[in-house]
């Protein structure tokens, strides 16, 4: 695997391929919000939004959550996918985003290029919390556990990551991006983890290069990823895909269309693809991935820009503002485009 230093780059981040590595060990879960020093969140801040702004991913290391944690994540997608199709059709996603069982071939993330070929569940924090019934636990139990467990430990890190980069993009109000998530896990936001299952190309006759989750930008704030190591994800640079490879213990974290519009652009939403690798020995395996959206209130106002310290900025920022679009209508605009109507 190309590990390389960018020369250039005045914290000497690593990168794989050209993907930027932000260590976060002065950050990370494993320390408590007392033992953390403004300055390491800030250094750390302008890491991510110098990666952001150019490929809208990095991986993130050492950022404390509990390896335990994805081995559950393992074991209870296992448990979870390989029941019978009618059981978990029961538990179908049918006109909402936020919670639900999604079969092979429902959604079609490329815009209709070619079906997904994937299955997967989307979680809500709302539903998970608040509405625990909802959950599969009766075919399979132990997973409303785990998604409180996912969920709280996603929540902690995408609350630290929004204080890194507050600081990094040197907004002018500390709260201000938090804001836009005062509902986060309860009614009105939509901020979701999601099990992704691909089953074996091999068994399915997909052949290397075939894409099993089309190429689509993430609608949110930002989403944290943890994917297997059997690869095949991929993101657009320059007109061309560049593969996201496994990096050991290391997390996805890629910018969603609504903080790339409540950045004025500064921060990047980049379009990415899940693809049949090319070793057959990965073609095998069944992939996953463990996902969190983080995703603003359904009512917050995404396309007018947060406010930078420099004046300069938001004068060039708010001139000529379009009409105020909030999040949940992007969200309805861009299910309509996705969602494969159940077939009669
Ligand atoms: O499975 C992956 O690695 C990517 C998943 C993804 O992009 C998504 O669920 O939005
Ligand atoms: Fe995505």
């Amino acid at each position: 695997m190309a590990r390389q230093a960018v020369a250039e780059n005045r914290f000497s981040i690593m990168s794989v391929g050209i993907i930027p590595v932000v260590d976060y060990k002065s950050c990370g879960l494993h320390l408590s919000d007392q033992q953390l020093k403004k300055e390491d969140l800030y250094n750390a801040g302008k890491e991510l939004v110098d990666a952001f702004s150019t490929l809208g991913f990095v991986y993130l290391t050492n950022s404390g959550v509990d390896p335990q944690l994805l081995a559950e994540a393992r074991e209870i997608t296992n448990r979870f996918f390989r029941l019978q199709s009618s059981q978990k059709q029961r538990y179908s996603m049918e006109e909402s985003i936020a919670f639900g069982y999604i079969g092979l071939g429902r959604e079609e993330a490329g815009y209709g290029e070619v079906g997904d070929f994937k299955e997967a569940f989307n979680f809500d924090g709302n539903s998970v919390f608040n509405h625990p019934n909802k959950l599969p636990e009766d075919i399979c139990p132990g997973i409303l556990d785990f998604t409180k467990k996912f969920m709280a430990t996603g929540r902690k890190l995408a609350e630290r990551i929004m204080d890194s980069l507050t600081m990094g993009m040197e907004l002018k109000e500390e709260s201000d991006l938090k804001n836009c998530h005062r509902n986060l896990h309860n009614e009105g936001n939509i901020t979701q983890m999601r099990l992704n299952y691909y089953g074996s190309a091999i068994d399915n006759n997909l052949k290397a290069g075939r894409v099993r989750l089309g190429a689509h930008t993430d609608w949110g704030t930002f989403t944290l990823l943890f994917q297997d190591n059997v690869g095949g994800l991929q993101l657009e640079h320059n007109g061309d895909f560049i593969d996201a490879v496994p990096l050991q213990n290391a997390i996805v974290i890629n910018i969603g269309d609504s903080l790339n519009l409540l950045s004025c652009g500064q921060l990047k939403s980049k379009e990415h693809r899940v693809v049949v690798p090319e070793e057959e020995v990965r073609q095998k395996l069944t992939r996953h991935s463990y996902v969190y959206f983080l995703s603003p209130d359904d009512d917050a106002v995404i396309n007018h820009p947060l406010l930078y310290k420099d004046e300069e900025k938001n004068e060039k920022n708010f001139k000529n503002l379009p009409c105020p679009l909030n999040f949940e209508k992007l969200c309805s605009q861009k299910f309509a485009e996705i969602h494969v109507p159940k077939q009669a």
